[in-house]
């Protein structure tokens, strides 16, 4: 039986236990006579072409049974602790097209799952277990707004179906990493801050951004084995810095890096489903000037207070404020702001300069579930209400640390004609920073019972970025 599952060589082997303790995780939470059923996701065609995407399996699916193909559904039998995978019935025709065809025999070893049936099956073998309940997955993404994709099948409808009880078990269950999926956050982190530290040797001013995404993706997939990143990748520099989602299909990170510029650049690898999430900013000719050493080092005393004051127990929210004080602080006495920090929180100047949250819970999806379960403090109103979580930190959840200062021209209008907000700001040396674009120091961490374990290695101060980018020191 295969217990591993991995890249090859050189990659991260990860064991199929680590989706074995999920399930039994999950059936700790439940009853005798519920059964589990999952649909995984479908092949997506180009519109009406017979060309598809490459596919990526729905997370849920793959926290339960880390199936890397489409078309099937799983279930996990409560009472027996048994699971059951169903796979799709391929024609003789397949194996002319696209490879042997596999027997269930075959899948049960790839998946290492109890028992391996056609989906044509499905309804029958359920039917076999006589389950009081099918429990369904349906629910809402906090981040997105949409909805989990519940399983149906062809005479589902001859089962009792509780479509409530599974979502904020499972949601909750993704929230707090195991050992093994751990060990496979490490791992992504550690690829991605290497592909990181290979960009920042290669960009320099008369680079495009997008050769800059090129290398990191390709010291991702050629050297660490992930053939997906987490996200789009955002490869600022200069002014695009400050448009916090470039790099999409209508900005598609073209522009020609400048001496002078400042890049912002948020990547993450993605390996057997994990998620990495990182952003490194630095410039582009690898010397800080006064007034980019002055924005960078701001930004990175709002990491520290947080890497620093992390730990279980203590509000997402009060580390948001953390990093926003310690940022505005730093800028006042850069002679940017002016003014009571307090007073600057009081009326919003954090927002204008970050409007986006701290950070947000990690894993199978970048921006990971369990942000706002029915048992977590809801989401804030006002100016807090951007946060992807409002809950208190627990042991071994993992999240970015990801404070920013971004000068958005927007922003920073609205801020000159509200006379609530104009007076904190400078705006002689502020209006000077327009087109600076942002800073934004995003790291990957697990919470510990200590605190916080970073699993991001890249060069973060002034000092470390200077050197690496000079002499392309090896900071492990
Ligand atoms: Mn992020």
């Amino acid at each position: 039986m295969a217990a591993t599952w991995s890249m090859g060589p050189g990659t991260l082997e990860v064991p199929l236990s680590l989706f074995a303790k999920n399930r039994d995780r999950l059936a700790d939470k439940l009853k005798s006579g519920q059964l589990v059923v999952l649909q995984g996701g479908e092949d997506v065609s180009h519109y009406d072409t017979d060309i598809e995407y490459v596919f990526r399996q729905a997370t849920y699916f793959t926290w339960v049974c880390g199936v890397r193909e489409p078309g099937c559904y799983f279930a996990l039998d409560v009472s027996t602790r048994k699971s059951y995978l169903f796979v799709r019935r391929l024609p003789e025709d397949y194996e002319i097209w696209m490879g042997k065809l596999l027997s269930c025999d075959d899948f049960k070893n790839i998946y290492a799952v109890d028992e391996v049936h056609y989906v044509d099956e499905l309804q029958k073998v359920l039917k076999s277990l006589n389950p009081e309940k099918l429990l369904t997955l349906s629910g809402p993404n906090t981040d997105s707004g949409l909805t989990a994709k519940e399983a149906v099948f062809e005479g589902i409808d001859e089962f009792k179906v509780d479509n409530e009880t599974l979502f904020p078990i499972i949601a909750e269950l993704r929230v707090i990493k195991t050992p093994e999926e751990i060990e496979v956050m490490r791992y992504v982190c550690k690829i991605s801050s290497d592909a990181h530290k290979q960009v920042m040797l290669y960009a320099k001013p008369g680079r495009k951004e997008y050769q800059c995404e090129s290398v990191f993706l390709d010291h991702c997939y050629r050297v660490g084995g992930c053939r997906h990143v987490s996200y789009t990748c955002i490869c600022g520099s200069g002014d695009t810095g400050a448009t916090l989602h470039y790099g999409h299909a209508a900005a598609p990170n073209t522009k020609i890096i400048n001496d002078g510029d400042m890049c912002l650049f948020d990547m993450g690898g993605n390996y057997a489903g994990y998620a990495a999430d990182i952003t490194c900013s630095f410039p582009a000719n690898g010397k800080f000037t006064e007034d980019q050493k002055l924005i960078y080092e701001a930004v990175l005393a709002g990491r520290d207070a947080v890497i620093r004051e992390a730990k279980p127990g203590v509000l997402w929210t009060d580390m948001h404020l953390a990093a926003n004080r310690a940022m505005l602080d730093h800028l006042k006495k850069g002679g940017l702001l002016v003014g009571n920090v307090e007073d600057m929180i009081a009326n919003g100047i954090h927002g204008i300069l970050q409007p986006h949250g701290l950070g947000h819970l990690l894993g199978l999806d970048v921006h990971d579930v369990g942000g706002y379960l029915p048992h977590c403090p809801p989401r804030p109103s006002g100016p807090l209400a951007r946060l992807r979580t409002a809950r208190p930190l627990l042991a071994n959840m993992t999240l970015t640390i990801e404070p920013g200062c971004y000068f958005i021209p927007r922003l920073l209008n609205n801020a000159k004609n509200n006379p609530d907000q104009a007076k904190f700001f400078n705006w002689d040396k502020v209006d000077k920073f327009r087109g600076f674009g942002g800073v934004r120091i995003e790291d990957d961490v697990l919470i510990t019972d200590a605190g916080v374990e970073n699993f991001t290695f890249v060069p973060r101060t002034v000092a470390e970025i200077e050197e690496h980018m000079a002499n392309g020191a090896n900071f492990k």
